[in-house]
């Protein structure tokens, strides 16, 4: 039985609220939020349980984390994403090939064998059929970051095979939330746009108006982490790289669900190297194994995000918070 947790990039878009809907499962006091950078910690996270300073290529840390908090799962989130990886290859590459396998080895060295390691829709590349990709299909990802996910799938595989660990990952499409300011990737805009509908009325969308992507909101993201986690091992057949899916949209889509309620809003188009990035992955995804391996589906559609998305910005803004 799973006791205590240790997450690393805690305090990133999607670590700082995981980390928050594990304390709830699991209690406080038993999941240790660690980051790089103490300076991005919330209140939510430093005031719910331990934190503490780590840095995922420093394996004697982690070594020592462990024992200190005597952990048993890791949920490993720290990475470079797609648009800065691009900007630097290198860094990329370090952190997210470099922290991987050292968090693999420290658990394979402490007998920890429950860890989730995300993976993203970059898995895919130009040469992936883009509609309702598969989930086994062709992964020749052209951006740094998509090579990286790739490499993580098969060295979670191939710790499984030899080492007999637990790894599980899901492909992440664009994550959309208002917790904690996305990370530098290519679905960005989809969180940007919430925040300068409010605040500015008006929106510099740095893809074009007909770039299609998977995307998700939040709370699905939560379900779909924590449900894989927990779910029947002997049911999964996938592992390491489940497809997992919500809705597809473009940037006019979402500008014309966010100008329902704000019918003043306006928008601009402004592609950049970003756009290459997004051109390289899927129109949709077809999530089938989840759905029939763990009973993966999600409840949130573009709209209903939307009218969350403005309540919760809305009130950030009105509270000073940006
Ligand atoms: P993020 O960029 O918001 O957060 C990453 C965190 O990692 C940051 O808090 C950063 O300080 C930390 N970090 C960076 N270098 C580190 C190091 N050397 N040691 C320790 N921590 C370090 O990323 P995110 O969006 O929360 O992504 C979490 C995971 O989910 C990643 O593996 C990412 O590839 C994957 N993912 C995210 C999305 C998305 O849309 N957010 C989509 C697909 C996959
Ligand atoms: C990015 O855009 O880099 C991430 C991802 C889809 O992995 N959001």
């Amino acid at each position: 039985m799973i006791k205590r947790i240790l997450l690393t990039g805690s305090f990133g878009q999607i670590g700082s609220e995981l980390t928050c809907a594990l304390r709830k499962i699991y209690g406080g006091e038993n999941v240790i939020a660690t980051d790089l950078d103490l300076n991005r910690v919330t209140d939510k996270i430093k005031n719910g349980g331990p934190i503490e300073q780590l840095d995922v290529l420093d394996g004697k840390r982690l070594a020592e984390l462990i024992d200190k908090y005597q952990i048993d799962a890791i949920f490993h989130l720290a990475a470079i994403l797609s648009a800065v990886g691009e900007k630097n290859p290198m860094l990329a590459w370090n952190i997210n090939m470099g922290g991987t396998i050292n968090v693999y080895n420290v658990a394979k060295e402490k007998g920890i064998k429950r860890i989730f390691a995300p993976s993203s829709m970059a898995a895919f590349g130009p040469t992936t059929p883009a509609d309702m990709t598969p989930q086994d299909t062709v992964l020749q990802p052209s951006t740094m970051y998509g090579i990286t996910k790739v490499s993580c799938e098969l060295l979670g595989q191939y710790y499984i095979d030899k080492f007999g660990m637990d790894i599980r990952g899901v492909r992440y499409p664009g994550i959309i939330s208002s917790e904690t300011l996305p990370g530098g990737g290519t679905t960005d805009y989809a969180v940007q746009i919430y925040y300068d509908a409010i605040k500015y009325g008006k929106f510099e969308c740095f893809l074009s108006e007909n770039s299609m992507l998977p995307m998700m909101y939040m709370p699905d993201c939560l379900k779909a982490t924590i449900d894989l986690f927990h779910a029947e091992k002997s049911r999964l057949k996938h592992s390491t790289g489940y497809n997992i899916a919500a809705f597809s949209v473009t940037p006019k889509d979402m500008y014309e669900s966010v100008k329902k309620y704000m019918p003043n809003l306006e928008i601009v188009y402004k592609p950049d190297f970003r756009q290459a990035i997004a051109d390289s992955w899927p129109n949709s995804i077809d999530d089938s194994c989840a759905r029939a391996e763990w009973d993966w589906k999600p409840a949130y559609d573009l709209d209903t995000m939307t009218r969350e998305m403005l309540d919760l910005v809305g009130a950030k803004y009105k509270a000073g918070k940006f």
